[in-house]
């Protein structure tokens, strides 16, 4: 019987939360970042695998933990390459709205894509696995929102579209709004946008916009698993960038599609509430422990698992190397 990873991730993701969730609303998204991706390394090292960090929290040099390249885990076998974002919403969460998650992707060493331009930004579409093949850049907004409604058998008004509200996708949101598709602009997270339209009966149908290249990777991962469908292209945001991705041979109107992100079929993934979203809860305290909302998921057998836990911080800090209790002032001068 093979392992299922995903089982040992989610106690990546749960710490990263936990200890992010210390800090909601503070008002301090580097700090809050820092303490979380510190949870994220601690816990990664319990992790039975030979891990290379390829999405970190940024370059080696720039960053002291999760940085890309980073070697991750116990060093035993088998080799994958990782993929984190301790903090996807790292705003959200310092100002304490909702859909702050934590993310953790793991799939075989060598199949995730490796941003050779290091582009910052990507235009995508993502979807669930009713309006998987319905989705094409070259077409219009209109178009893709209407090829979404038929597939899930809706009208085109009752499709909700996830954007990020940002001046570069103005435009599009111009254009959804013709189409008389409901809109729902989120100030930060597209990658939570696009897990939402994958997972059912959130009220979310597909995100479409330009966000972040590192958030396509870590949400191809999260589709993969749960069978959805996602279109993106390399989204040059100034000359310099352009003039690299060119000079690197890449095509800016190339599609990279889920398998350009992530080959082959086994991907292990696990998400954390930190804020309340519309399908995972957030972390709550209560007087009978921290209590945390995952779903941890595995593209080869296709299961998806919603994982409830409560954790009794009182214990845990007997044993534990992170700092679950106190503070971000009490941890760091501790
Ligand atoms: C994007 C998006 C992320 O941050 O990277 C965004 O993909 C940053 O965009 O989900 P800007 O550079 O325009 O601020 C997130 O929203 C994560 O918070």
């Amino acid at each position: 019987m093979d392992r299922n990873l995903s089982l040992e991730l989610i106690r990546v993701t749960e710490a990263a939360a936990l200890s992010a969730a210390r800090t909601v609303g503070r008002g301090e998204p580097v700090l809050s970042a820092q303490l979380t991706a510190q949870a994220m390394l601690t816990s990664l090292a319990a992790v039975d695998v030979d891990g290379t960090m390829v999405i970190g929290e940024g370059p080696a040099g720039e960053t002291p933990y999760l940085y890309n390249g980073q070697k991750v885990g116990n060093g035993t076998q088998p080799a994958m390459d990782v993929a984190v974002r301790a903090i996807e919403g790292r705003r959200l969460l310092s100002v304490g709205l909702p859909n702050a998650i934590s993310v953790a992707v793991m799939s075989e060493a060598g199949s995730m894509y490796r941003n050779p331009a290091g582009m910052r930004y990507m235009s995508k579409i993502a979807v669930g696995s009713e309006a998987k093949g319905t989705i094409d850049l070259d077409q219009t907004a209109e178009w893709n929102i209407k090829g979404i409604a038929k597939a899930k058998h809706m009208d085109i008004r009752d499709v909700t579209v996830v954007v990020l509200d940002r001046p570069r996708n103005q435009q599009l949101i111009r254009e959804i709004r013709q189409t008389g598709a409901r809109l729902h602009l989120i100030s930060d997270g597209d990658m939570n946008g696009a897990l939402m339209a994958a997972l059912p009966d959130t009220g979310i149908d597909v995100m479409m916009g330009v966000g972040g290249a590192s958030e396509a990777v870590l949400t191809a991962g999260l589709l993969k698993c749960l069978d959805g469908d996602m279109v993106c292209r390399l989204y040059p945001h100034n000359i310099s960038t352009r003039q690299q991705a060119l000079s690197l041979g890449l095509s800016l109107n190339e599609t990279y599609h889920v398998d350009d992100f992530i080959r082959g079929d086994n991907v292990f993934a696990s998400v954390t509430g930190i804020t309340d979203g519309e399908r995972i809860e957030g972390i709550r305290y209560s007087e009978r422990g921290v209590h945390t909302h995952s779903i941890v998921m595995r593209s080869r057998s296709g299961t998806s698992r919603d994982i409830r836990a409560t954790h009794r911080l009182d214990r845990l800090m007997s044993f534990s190397e992170i700092d679950f209790i106190n503070t971000p002032e009490e941890a760091l001068s501790s």
